[in-house]
């Protein structure tokens, strides 16, 4: 086993493509593992000529194994799995194949192959659902409202036995609301951040949103892939909360990208009820990160109002370069 070798599942995607770029940079050997030779690499354009793409079926043990034996790496991260939580209402069977048959797949495979492979399983706050207590710490019991949430849970829970019956150095990070420009735009900030973009550039004219009430507690992607470095270089694995600590409201959002951009959310925003989650929607979902600033010594970098004016500014960029037009000087 190389001292510093990792495989990344689902290095492609936006948590991936950041820990790729961070591990490149702690010396690293890096393996990934996309889903399909046709799956898009834009994210890893900064890395791809010093990262080993390997197109493996995860859901398949032998060619999981058989990737486990050829690459051994010292640690795995798994980060492979469908994550707009709307549409797990809709392939509620695909989530739990890569969510919660996935993660088992996974552990077990380890198990086998070498025991002493470190894996950090990405969780994610959807799992407290309705949560008893806020903010939610890693004795918060679960209580899932979705499919995504339950295959998650699912997970969460394979991970604890794994580390319990075989001590395996498992660690499942429950990652609250985490974004970037890499982002895609089903997610609220993104679709927010591009549409106040477009706006500002004439290229569009109103925007629509689910519920505008509906509160998260959100942080930026790099920070919280750091945290699961970090979390794999503990003498043990455990399950940590990784979040900010606070909870703003899709609003506050709109406010601050419109502002961003010079203008008012209120003029341009229309609430279109399909759009919204009904019984599904999550209330006072806040994480406290206390576990993770003790023992990892992790806070995050960017704050709620930073973030969002980093996505702006980045859409600007990327809408300017795409319709080559002269953008509005956004607003300090
Ligand atoms: O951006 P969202 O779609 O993210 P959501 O559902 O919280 O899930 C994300 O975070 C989870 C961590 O807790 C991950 F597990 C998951 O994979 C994903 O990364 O929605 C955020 C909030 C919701 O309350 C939603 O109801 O925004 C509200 N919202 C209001 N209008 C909207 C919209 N969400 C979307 N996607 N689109 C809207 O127009």
């Amino acid at each position: 086993m190389a001292a510093k070798r990792a495989l990344v599942i689902g290095i492609a995607g936006q948590d991936g493509s950041y820990l790729a770029e961070l591990l490149l940079a702690e010396g690293y050997e890096v393996h990934g593992v996309v889903r399909s030779a046709s799956a898009s690499l834009e994210n890893l354009a900064a890395v791809r000529d010093r990262v080993e793409l390997h197109e493996t079926d995860v859901l398949d043990v032998d060619a999981l194994a058989a990737l486990l034996s050829s690459t051994r790496p010292r640690e795995v991260y798994n980060l492979a799995a469908p994550s707009f939580v709307p549409q797990s209402w809709r392939e509620p069977v695909a989530v739990a194949e890569h969510s919660a048959v996935g993660v088992t797949v996974l552990l077990e495979t380890i198990r086998r192959i070498d025991a002493s492979t470190r894996v950090f399983q990405a969780s994610s706050s959807e799992i407290f659902g309705e949560p008893r207590e806020s903010p939610q710490t890693e004795e918060t019991p679960l209580a899932p409202l979705t499919p995504y949430g339950a295959a998650k849970a699912y997970g969460h829970f394979l991970t604890r036995c794994y580390r319990r019956r075989y001590g395996l150095h498992a660690t499942s990070g429950i990652l609250y609301n985490h974004e970037s420009p890499r982002r895609p735009v089903d997610f609220v900030p993104r679709k927010i951040a591009r549409a106040a973009t477009a706006i500002a550039l004439g290229l569009e004219r109103e925007l629509e949103l689910g519920n505008l009430d509906a509160r998260r507690d959100w942080g930026y992607a790099p920070d919280y892939v750091r945290a699961m470095w970090l979390a794999l270089q503990q003498p043990e694995g455990d399950d940590y909360v990784i979040a900010t600590g606070e909870s703003h409201s899709v609003r506050e959002l709109a406010e601050i990208a419109f502002s961003h951009v010079g203008l008012d959310y209120e003029e341009h925003v229309r609430v279109d009820e399909s759009l919204t989650r009904g019984s599904a929607e999550l209330h006072d979902l806040v994480g406290d990160p206390a576990r993770a600033r003790e023992r990892l010594g992790w806070a995050p970098s960017v704050d709620f109002a930073a973030l969002v004016r980093l996505l702006v500014d980045a859409d600007l960029e990327r809408l300017r370069a795409q319709h080559e037009v002269a953008g509005p000087v956004v607003e300090g």
